[in-house]
């Protein structure tokens, strides 16, 4: 039995999970679980929400009756499962509604669970920002950690020039990156039983995924994580515990490794004992520095 699964919630889930299904992850099962049918089409696993398969008509208070309906459904694939990962866009009715639920599902029986989800934009109008607040209230509830992206802080940090659909194609790309931080199985780099004592319990998280090459490639990494574009949080200040992802051809330079321990310890008030650093596989040969920075236990804002 796979011990880890993947759930994506409405259309945006929905469609990060179609990313994920085009990877080769063994020990992983997927599932795209959405309330209209249309958008269920080519998936290897689909968990309808609802009979009527035409969408939640944007109301979450639908999605959620829905949801609580394929309880048996939804316990019985997640049967055997150690960690379980929603992926959602907050603000739709399905994602916002339907999510919270699912996550309550996997936590009554035991689950570790971690929701990686998407806040909408400011102009998308105060109903969506509302139900996009309600829904991540409610995840935090029902999951262990939670992780919430704000798009208006991507946009900030993206070529304006870019169109609709290729933001949205990045900001997948962020839910799917996040998502891949967690167990070795998704391609991150630690077991999931040195997963467990990090992401139980941990309530609010802050992820920044960095990268940079040349001489001051980690100040430029460190500048990226000030810029990261985590809802409600500018920077880890105040988390419990710390993860940091390095991978890097070159390995990092004992001065490197001092600077970013230093400013680490700045930037969260914690000493570096609540830290670990991890190596991770190299997916792309170059000089280059990538590190993903988790921040688990943030204060809740
Ligand atoms: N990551 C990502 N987010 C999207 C995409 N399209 C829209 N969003 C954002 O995700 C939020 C939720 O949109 P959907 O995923 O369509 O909502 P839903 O969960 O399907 O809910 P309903 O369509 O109302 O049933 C929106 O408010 C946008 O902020 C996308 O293609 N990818
Ligand atoms: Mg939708």
């Amino acid at each position: 039995m796979k011990p880890v699964r993947i759930v994506g919630v409405g259309s945006a889930g929905c469609q990060v999970i179609r990313k994920l299904s085009g990877l080769s992850l063994p020990g992983v099962s997927l599932l795209a679980c959405h309330t209209d049918f249309g958008e269920l089409t080519d998936f290897p696993s689909v968990l309808l929400l609802g009979d009527e398969g035409q969408g939640s008509g944007m109301s979450s208070q639908r999605a959620k009756w829905w949801a609580r309906g394929r309880k048996d459904l939804f316990a019985a694939w997640l049967n055997g499962a150690e960690l379980v990962i929603f992926i959602a866009g907050m603000g739709g009715g399905t994602g916002s509604g339907a999510t919270p639920v699912l996550a309550g599902i996997g936590r009554e029986l035991g689950i570790l669970s971690i929701a990686c989800v998407t806040m909408p934009f400011a102009s998308e109008g105060s109903s969506v920002t509302e139900f996009a607040a309600d829904g991540l209230r409610h995840l935090r509830k029902h999951c262990d950690t939670v992780i919430a992206f704000s798009l208006d802080k991507l946009a900030e940090q993206l070529s304006e020039n870019l169109t609709i659909p290729e933001f949205y194609a990045k900001a997948d790309e962020l839910l799917l990156n996040t998502a891949r931080l967690f167990p070795d199985l998704l391609g991150g780099p630690l077991p999931l039983a040195d997963m467990r004592p990090l992401l139980t319990d941990g309530g609010m998280a802050f992820v920044a995924h960095t990268t940079a090459d040349g001489s001051r490639r980690l100040e430029a990494c460190l500048e990226q994580l000030h810029a990261g574009c985590n809802y409600h949080y500018a920077l880890p200040a105040g988390a419990s515990r710390l993860l940091t992802v390095v991978a890097s051809e070159t390995p990092l330079r004992l001065l490197e490794h001092q600077l970013l321990v230093q400013e680490l310890e700045r930037l969260t008030g914690r000493r570096s004992d609540a830290f670990r650093f991890v190596p991770a596989p190299i997916r792309q040969a170059d000089n280059g520095l990538t590190m993903s920075f988790l921040a688990v236990g943030m204060p809740i804002a």
